[in-house]
């Protein structure tokens, strides 16, 4: 009782804080996206692929990557030219409102007047960061084809939390015994509102589709 107790209360002052941030991210004009799954599964390449193709469509992109070691990822997006900041979590599973908030104020010089999409890429984990909000407008669940059909199952708290999934590495589905239909379904049974993305950051396939939903979410935030 007293851990349920502590809990809330726990999550009740990250509530407050990622309202804070929901203000901030929305005077600047802001979408935000919270991207997460578990290690490997291909946030950082995604989102070296997306930057690209959101950039030369004319968006103005920043980006908040957290990770509980090194500054690899960010020094990866780094070199696509976007702005990043880089929050290193020291051990804490999960990224919360307060460090995106901090992060979020670290890489407020860098950018520009108006911004169109704030992409955080969380911590590699598909249990913690589903609980936390940190002032985004939406949670993207990624899973990959070689995770195994059964995760939105097994996992239900982040297929429950984000309406938007990525399916990742489809280029590999032809060496693989894996089921697409089978996860999609199991995607849906947690969470009926889902909408599902297959794509490959390797072959480009399906990107399309991802990039023109993610610029209809911005056209539509600053209308
Ligand atoms: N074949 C294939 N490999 C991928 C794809 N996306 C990522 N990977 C590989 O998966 C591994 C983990 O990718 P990374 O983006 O670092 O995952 P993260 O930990 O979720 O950020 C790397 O070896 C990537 O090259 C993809 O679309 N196809
Ligand atoms: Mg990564």
């Amino acid at each position: 009782m007293r851990e349920i107790a502590v809990e809330k209360k726990v999550l009740g002052a990250n509530d407050a804080v990622a309202a804070r941030n929901r203000r901030v991210f929305a005077e600047k004009g802001a979408y935000v996206i919270n991207m997460i799954s578990s290690p490997g599964t291909g946030k950082t390449t995604t989102l070296e692929a997306t930057l690209g193709r959101l950039v030369a469509s004319g968006l103005s992109v920043a980006v908040i990557e957290g990770d509980v070691q090194t500054r690899n990822d960010a020094d990866r997006v780094e070199a696509t030219g976007v702005p990043v900041e880089a929050v290193i979590t020291g051990g804490a599973c999960h990224l919360d409102a307060q460090m995106v908030g901090k992060a979020y104020s670290n890489l407020l010089p860098k950018l520009p007047e108006t911004l169109d999409l704030l992409i955080v890429e969380n911590v590699g984990n598909l249990v913690c960061p589903s609980a936390y909000d940190v002032g985004e407008d939406e949670k993207v669940a990624l899973v990959s084809v070689t995770e195994g059909e059964d995760k939105p199952l097994k996992y239900p708290s982040l297929f429950n939390a984000a309406n938007t999934c990525l399916v990742t590495k489809i280029d590999l589905l032809p060496h693989l015994d894996f089921d697409f239909n089978l996860l999609v379904r199991n995607i849906k049974s947690i969470n009926p509102n889902a909408s599902v993305f297959p794509i490959s950051a390797k072959t480009g396939e399906g990107m399309e589709a991802w990039i023109s939903y993610l610029g209809g979410r911005c056209a539509k935030d600053a209308g």
